[in-house]
């Protein structure tokens, strides 16, 4: 019985109601074996105890004032046979290169779209003039170029772009468009933090797929929500050698649905350096931290204690959650030669393995300290504030899709309107039957309180993207400085790539 509720529970949350299938009642179903897995060198089926490894792609580096992207179809081997049909930047065969900006310049992007489709590059977390924004509204057809400008003001940080068109960015995300983009600032580089990219400063972004008998990714927005093999960095089954000394990882959650529950496979402490919008305070020690999609952390984590040739794992410890966490859901019957049941995967409910660790010897100049302070923050309190609204997260009942106070994504529709430099206190209300991931434009927000639970002190800092699970309010404070237009909105909508796409997604002005 309760399988089956939780089968139709998952079936709801996909927002499309079918046929409820009862899922299989074996408890052996999380520990699955590699049977779909036809290539013994290439990946391991599930990842897990594989002793066969590829090595982490650390994407290559753009730096300067201006930077040329190509939005093109490529292929990638990921299994025996057929290469994989996907999107990368710049020649890259999944994801792009990773731009590296320092605070106060102003910079020119050149975005070519060399697609047969339509595309837009969002700069996921800055705060720049909605008209450069990237989001549905700059469109840029193919064989075009989009040429935005803007002034870096954020944080030094962990940022992203990714495609945001209306009703294709689940596809183009999971072709595998998008990149990283790191922000340096004096404050953050007057520290001694772990910053030799690739070395002991790993970007890592982590994104799973489903495949089809074909070898092509499966794309079916309504089944697809969940992959069954972990991408890191577009390798599978990746594997890094990292040097005996604080390593510092900028990890990012650029799965379509799942939430991460990382932690490291001797559930060593870790510490929280960064949130989206840049330095906490200090770090904060953790042995888990939960990332939904969209989310960045960056984390640095003490292998100087581990003996060179020992390994761990970077893991998701993601099985035993409650319903509403996003890859809760139950696993296929079969594993997926073709498309699995709605919303289940080899990985949900499951502890898996994203990145394999090999410790090497130390570097020269080795950072071997943590650091106390990293910064003095300013955060928007409650007594700042100036306005207040409410947003309920609506929909999803019976099967629909869901939307916001019941308003499904129209190009032609202003959700909400603000005041230019007003300080706004946003209570979003998820009275659902489903946990998401709600990402606002322009601004860096605070996280003020959850009706659920304190706030971790790992998401006390700066925030653009935040999890909201279900049955559960979440207050934000932020203040909208800068940049007004009456005719050019922001976006505000759930991460969840699945959900955004299907209607859950709104537009804000903010005028003078
Ligand atoms: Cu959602």
């Amino acid at each position: 019985m309760l399988r089956t509720a939780r089968s139709l529970l998952a079936v709801v949350s996909a927002g499309i109601l079918v046929v409820a299938t009862a899922m299989s009642c074996s408890t052996s179903a999380n520990t699955l074996t590699n049977t779909t897995n036809t290539n013994g060198t290439t990946n391991g089926g599930t990842n897990a105890g594989s002793s066969t490894y590829n090595d982490l792609r650390i994407p290559p580096t753009l730096q300067g004032t201006s930077f040329n992207l190509t939005l093109a179809r490529t292929t990638k081997q990921f299994r025996s046979g057929t290469a994989t049909d996907t999107y990368g930047y710049n020649g890259e065969q999944f994801w792009g290169p990773t731009l590296i900006l320092n605070q106060g310049d102003s910079v020119q992007m050149n975005v070519t779209n060399a697609l047969t489709d339509t595309t837009t590059v969002h700069w996921h977390g800055f705060h720049i003039p909605a008209s450069m924004d990237g989001g549905p509204h700059q469109t840029i057809a193919p064989t075009t170029t989009w040429r935005p400008t803007f002034r870096v003001r954020n944080n030094a940080g962990t940022y992203w772009y990714h495609p945001h068109l209306h009703t294709k960015t689940y596809d183009q995300l999971t072709m595998g468009a998008g990149g990283f983009i790191i922000i340096k600032d004096p404050i953050e580089s007057a520290l001694q933090l772990p910053r030799t990219y690739g070395t002991d400063d790993i970007p890592l972004v982590m994104t799973s797929r489903r495949f089809l008998s074909s070898n092509q990714f499966s794309k079916n927005i309504v089944i697809d929500n969940y992959g069954d093999y972990m991408l890191a960095n577009g390798t599978m089954n990746a594997q890094v050698s990292l040097p005996k000394q604080f390593v510092r990882f900028r990890l990012l959650n650029a799965e379509i649905e799942r939430a991460l529950n990382l932690g490291f496979s001797d559930n060593r402490t870790f510490y929280v350096i960064t949130n989206d919008g840049g330095l906490l305070d200090a770090p904060v020690g953790v042995t888990r931290v939960r990332m939904l999609p969209g989310e960045r952390v960056e984390i640095l984590v003490n292998l100087g204690s581990d003996a060179v040739g020992a390994s761990l794992d970077l893991k998701a410890f993601n099985s035993g959650q409650t319903f509403g966490f996003p890859g809760n859901e139950g696993n296929p019957v079969t594993p997926s030669g073709n498309a699995g049941p709605i919303n289940g995967s080899l990985l949900n409910n499951t502890d898996f393995p994203i990145l394999h660790i090999n410790v090497a010897a130390a570097t020269t100049g080795a950072i071997t300290t943590l650091p106390g302070a990293l910064t003095t923050n300013r955060y928007w309190t409650l007594a700042d504030v100036t306005n207040s609204r409410t947003i309920n997260i609506t929909g999803g009942q019976a099967g629909g899709n869901f939307s916001f106070d019941n308003v499904f994504f129209d190009h032609g529709y202003i959700n909400q309107t603000i005041k230019l430099n007003a300080v706004e206190k946003w209570t979003i209300v998820n009275n659902q039957i489903f946990g998401h991931s709600i990402h606002l434009h322009d601004i860096q927000f605070k996280i003020i309180s959850r009706s659920g639970g304190p706030v971790e002190a790992y998401e006390s800092g700066w925030k653009d993207t935040f999890y909201i699970p279900k049955g559960e309010s979440v207050v934000v404070v932020a203040k909208f400085t800068d940049f007004a237009s009456s005719t050019d909105a922001f976006m505000f909508h759930c991460h969840m790539s699945n959900h955004e796409d299907l209607g859950l997604m709104g537009q804000f002005l903010v005028v003078p």
